[in-house]
């Protein structure tokens, strides 16, 4: 019985995760889920690639937390629009929550939302917000043995950004193990490899995303 309210559950935010798709492509937005343990960089991504990427895009940041609004504050002044989501416990984000989010915005404005999902390398895994990119963030410091212990975040992102990568050394971190095994379990993924608070190794990962919004906008 339990079983089956899950899967309902499952169901329907993947429903509502499709009308969301289908509502931002209505207005030519693209959508990115930022997903990572908490600290693994998330904001600290966001304050750097806004840089590059609010040069020429309309952007809004959905900021999903459990309580307070600090990563909101650290985005506030960069020309994005902001909405925080309070989960109050929750441990991710889901599309309906996404899609009340999207109503506090002026879908006629925006080029791309970027969702900062809840810091868990567990449970937005399951959980379909409507996003076209899919990015886990992975900070080194968290070891060079975790992708096939949290294999659904590891397989299901689209793009992993490998981050704090100038610790690598100081971490006994071995990158190229690190990749390799990420590769195992999601061979077609795109990888790169970042220090977010440098905005210099955001350049490739910037130039990229660019590029997949233009064909996207173009489709
Ligand atoms: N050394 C180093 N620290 C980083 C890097 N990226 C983020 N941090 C730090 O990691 C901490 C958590 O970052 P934050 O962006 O808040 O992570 P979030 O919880 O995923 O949003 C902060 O103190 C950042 O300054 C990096 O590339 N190198
Ligand atoms: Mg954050």
């Amino acid at each position: 019985m339990e079983i089956k309210v899950l899967k309902n559950v499952m169901i329907k935010n993947d429903a509502v995760g499709n009308d969301n798709r289908k509502r931002f492509k209505g207005h030519k937005i693209y959508t990115i889920n930022i997903t990572s343990s908490p600290g693994a960089g998330k904001t600290t991504l966001l304050e750097n690639s806004l840089k590059y990427i609010n040069k020429k895009y309309r952007t809004a940041i959905i900021e999903g937390d459990l309580y307070t609004s600090r990563d909101a504050e650290r985005l506030a002044g960069k020309n994005a629009a902001l909405v925080q989501i309070n989960t109050e416990g929750g441990c991710h984000l889901d599309a309906r929550m996404i899609s009340g989010a999207a109503n506090e915005l002026d879908l006629n404005d925006l080029d791309i939302i970027f969702i900062e999902n809840v810091g868990n390398l567990v449970c937005p895994a399951g959980f379909d917000l409507g996003e076209n990119l899919r990015v886990l963030v992975y900070s080194i410091t968290e070891g060079d043995d975790k992708p096939k212990k949290y294999l659904p975040m590891f397989n299901k992102a689209d793009v992993i950004l490998i981050n704090k990568i100038e610790l690598a050394d100081i971490c006994k971190i071995n990158l190229n193990k690190l990749e390799t095994e990420i590769r195992e379990i999601n061979p077609k993924c795109k990888i790169f490899r970042i220090s977010a608070v440098n905005p210099d190794s955001l350049i490739e990962w910037d130039t990229w995303l660019d590029e997949q919004i233009g064909e996207y906008k173009k489709s």
